[in-house]
């Protein structure tokens, strides 16, 4: 626990206070939504006050495990009457009217339609379920399957959040040591790189249930037995058996559960954790053979480690030392997202990140290449440029020290400027070694992957030649900008080889 203060996951008293505060602000706010669209629909005085409206949280802040800065992921739910056409007009104008409230944005049109917004600075992400009820009281509870019956799926998927999370709360034996022990490990698995769910890694809901697992088989050991059983047992778990915190329950709905006897789909998840609420489901169905390698082999060097915390020999620091992934291989895939606009730059390079795992699919049967391994964040940097050419280069990953130093102010009403956002993801490729009496160099071709990666991505919707810029190359780890690295981390190159 000292080691996990002095890494700063934990927020300040006095933020946490302010999130209590702000929470009963929005629920106030979320009552004045449903009563004002309650009168607009003709109900009387007493029965738009009765209507209710309630929010419940799910994510981090739900589970106890969030850090300083983490959003307050919220649910908003109201009674039949009230629309999502509502909670997008009449609501998000309520809150950019109200005192506090900033950066409201809606997406009504995602898979799961969303509001964010800040309030009093702390962002706040707001989900909205409507319920077949003609009221929401104040002690509703979103346990009961039949819920569910007769939703919109929209409601259905953002219902699922909370329910999943409490459902995961009640089926742990000690809450406290849940939640101490996840945020160790979720600390780990950030620091080792293996922390996010678009790149075939797991997300925040799967490292919970992995956790939670380990509580359930060890209900009366305290949080540093469950890190250190959680990676022993992790290490030797027999893929693909899934990880379950309950058997799996049919309910109320024709929608498919998690079921390989049934569905090929859900025999080929290789690490199947799946969710305990109906209508249950693999959380990491992105998970690859090389993701699968990469976190195996992070569990094992996790065993070590606190093995040696256990007698001593080592500092619970070691387990939460930084990922060496750009010093780890020779060569690197570099897949350049570009557009000229910040707005369309978060939709493109967001399509290419969620694409990438089809890349590394294709690399793994590439036949010298032994894995084929993804970074968990793209890097973004915005390039003011003079010409066409500097426009061209950028988007090839080629940022000049020029460019580099060049500012908005500096092409500011210059005839033939423009700015230009790319984003810049990496895999690292991990060649065979050659085998004895092999003449010549090795060839690796991954032309076929890149290429159809790239005709991949281009289908989207919304792509649109003349405003987005895909293009995948390699490069040898000496060509890694330095935006991949910390400051003092990258060696300088005239020392990289010589030994002392
Ligand atoms: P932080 O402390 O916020 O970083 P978290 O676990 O709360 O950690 P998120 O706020 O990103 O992480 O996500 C909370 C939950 O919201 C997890 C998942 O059930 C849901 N969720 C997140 N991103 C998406 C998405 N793009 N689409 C649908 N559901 C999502
Ligand atoms: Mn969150
Ligand atoms: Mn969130």
């Amino acid at each position: 626990m000292e080691e996990l203060r002095r890494q700063g996951t934990f927020e300040s008293e006095e933020e946490a206070r302010l999130r209590e505060i702000v929470l009963g602000r929005l629920a106030a706010l979320v009552r004045k939504f449903v009563k004002q669209v309650s009168l607009d629909r003709g109900l009387s005085e007493a029965a738009a006050e009765a209507a209710g409206g309630k929010i419940f949280t799910f994510g981090s802040y739900r589970l106890g495990v969030h850090g300083p800065g983490s959003d307050i992921d919220t649910l908003c739910v109201v009674p039949k009457h009230v629309s999502r056409e509502d909670f997008f007009d009449v609501f998000e104008k309520l809150l950019r009217d109200a005192e506090g409230v900033t950066e409201v944005s809606g997406v009504p049109e995602a898979f799961v339609p969303i509001i964010k917004i800040k309030v009093s600075g702390i962002p706040i992400d707001l989900l909205m379920a409507r319920l077949t009820l003609s009221s929401i009281p104040d002690d509703l509870s979103l346990r009961d399957d039949n819920l569910l019956r007769s939703l919109d799926e929209r409601c259905i998927r953002s219902l699922n959040g909370s329910r999943v999370t409490d459902e995961i709360l009640r089926l742990v034996p000690n809450v406290g040591v849940f939640r101490d022990s996840l945020r160790c490990i979720k600390l780990w698995a950030q620091r080792r790189a293996i922390y996010s769910n678009v790149n075939g890694f797991l997300g925040g809901v799967a490292w919970a249930m992995l956790v939670a697992r380990i509580c359930q088989l060890y209900p009366n050991a305290i949080a540093g037995a469950i890190v250190s059983r959680f990676f022993i047992i992790m290490y030797q778990w027999s893929w693909p058996q899934p990880v379950l915190l309950k058997q799996i329950e049919d309910g109320p709905l024709n929608v498919r559960v998690w079921n390989p006897k049934l569905y090929p789909a859900d025999r080929a998840h290789r690490m199947p954790i799946i969710t305990p609420a109906y209508p249950s489901m693999c959380a990491t169905h992105n998970v690859t053979a090389s993701t699968q390698m990469i976190i195996t082999e992070e569990f094992k060097k996790g065993a070590d480690i606190v093995d040696k915390v256990i007698v001593g020999s080592a500092n619970w620091k070691e387990l939460f030392a930084k990922h060496d992934f750009f010093h780890k291989y020779r060569y690197y895939l570099q897949i350049i997202a570009s557009t000229g606009s910040q707005d369309l730059q978060i939709k493109w390079a967001g399509t290419v990140e969620s694409r990438i795992r089809q890349l590394v699919m294709k690399l793994e049967y590439v036949d010298s290449l032994t894995l084929a391994h993804p970074f968990i964040k793209g890097f973004e940097q915005v390039s003011y440029c003079l010409s066409e050419d500097e426009v061209r280069a950028v988007a090839q990953g080629e940022i000049s020290e020029a460019i580099k130093k060049r500012k908005k102010e500096d092409i500011e009403g210059k005839e033939g400027t423009s700015s230009v956002w790319s984003t810049a993801f990496y895999i690292g490729l991990s060649i065979e070694p050659k085998q004895p009496g092999m003449v010549g160099p090795r060839k690796l071709d991954i032309s076929y992957p890149t290429t159809e990666f790239v005709k991949l991505v281009k289908v989207w919707d919304k792509f649109d030649e003349t405003k987005m810029g895909i293009v995948v190359r390699h490069i040898k780890s000496s060509a890694l900008p330095d935006i991949v690295f910390d400051e003092g981390e990258r060696q300088p190159r005239s020392t990289l080889k010589r030994p002392k």
